[in-house]
């Protein structure tokens, strides 16, 4: 099998994906990591890493709407 028939296969199985099922995944994802560098007891990890969540939420339109 040949790369351009895997990536085909890839493309079909994604699309069969609802949009709201990948957005849940992902906010549980960024929940999980917000979680973790809240609750470490340095704050450096908080000022870089929950700016970036917050970014890739508004990039991937994931809203933290739990
Ligand atoms: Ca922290
Ligand atoms: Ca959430």
């Amino acid at each position: 099998m040949d790369k351009t028939a895997i990536s085909s296969i890839i493309n079909t199985l994604l699309a069969l994906i609802p949009d709201d099922l990948i957005k849940s995944i992902l906010d549980k994802v960024f929940d999980a990591i917000e979680d973790k560098v809240k609750d470490s007891a340095n704050t450096w990890d908080d000022a870089i890493v929950l700016p970036l969540i917050t970014k890739a939420r508004e990039i991937l339109n994931v809203p933290d709407n739990d």
